[in-house]
């Protein structure tokens, strides 16, 4: 299945052939501070090359010096001026991206699971209990709409709602968990600037916060099969009441 999305213009304009050149449109709290981080590195490389083509051109035309002090100033600054700039970066990248890693989401998040199998994204909401239900491998049976091995057995599990599109509320943060089922995987959404792998046996936690309601596409970037290229899901960012519509005719849906 093909995606429309929203912010990827069609190929049918031709003066949009120039649009992979331009990041996707940015619709999570923390994208901003991302691009502008990558701006950052992309300047900053561009100066450095600038910078070293006219050493070199300086050294060509220089006289061939060889005192022992000009090694200093020659080589030793700059490798000590450039280590320090790129200690800066880096370290200024990891806390960004740390942010919606390992900082851990407030406890009013939505909460919302994500379990990538070859080749498909599962989405599970807890319900109304809040309480995610015990799922089974033993379980797992997609023929039989139960894709995620849910246990009836467990009064949790009751109101879970599973769906295979991943629906959120714009300006509420989602702390999303994700699991695989059986290889690693890659949950990758361009326009929230998200990125990470889903990794059978570990449950990895990313926070973030839409802001753009839209349409936009969910992907995986590992490969991980013979399917990985059509591994894809859709993600609708809607306003807080329309979710919360969604929400609700999902449940009602659901109830016999
Ligand atoms: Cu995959």
């Amino acid at each position: 299945m093909l995606f429309s999305c929203k912010t990827r213009p069609s190929n049918s304009n031709p003066a949009l052939l120039l649009a992979p050149w331009f990041l996707p449109a940015d619709a999570s709290a923390h994208g901003p501070a991302l691009d502008h981080h990558l701006l950052l590195n992309l300047w900053i490389a561009l100066a450095l090359l600038a910078l070293a083509h006219l050493l070199l051109l300086a050294g060509l035309l220089a006289r061939r010096r060889t005192e022992a002090t000009n090694l200093w100033r020659i080589e030793y600054l700059p490798l000590t001026a450039l280590a320090l700039l790129f200690a800066f970066l880096t370290i200024k990248a990891e806390r960004i991206w740390a942010a919606t890693r390992y900082t851990g989401a407030s406890p009013t998040a939505l909460q919302v699971e994500v379990t990538g199998v070859q080749f498909a994204w599962y989405f599970r909401y807890p319900g109304p209990d809040a309480t995610f239900g015990i799922t089974r491998p033993s379980l797992v049976a997609p023929g039989e709409g139960n894709p995620l091995g849910l246990d009836p057995t467990d009064p949790h599990s009751a109101d879970d709602e599973v769906s295979s599109e991943l629906v959120l509320p714009t300006n509420r943060e989602v702390d999303l968990r994700l699991n695989a089922q059986d290889v690693i995987h890659g949950l990758s959404i361009p326009e929230l600037r998200l990125k990470q792998n889903a990794v059978p046996g570990q449950t990895i936690h990313v926070h973030f916060t839409p802001t753009t309601p839209g349409t936009y596409a969910v992907l995986c970037t590992q490969l991980c099969g013979l399917g990985h290229y059509r591994m894809n899901a859709t993600l609708r960012v809607l306003p807080p009441d329309q979710f919360a519509n969604w929400l609700a005719s999902k449940q009602k849906a659901a109830t016999p």
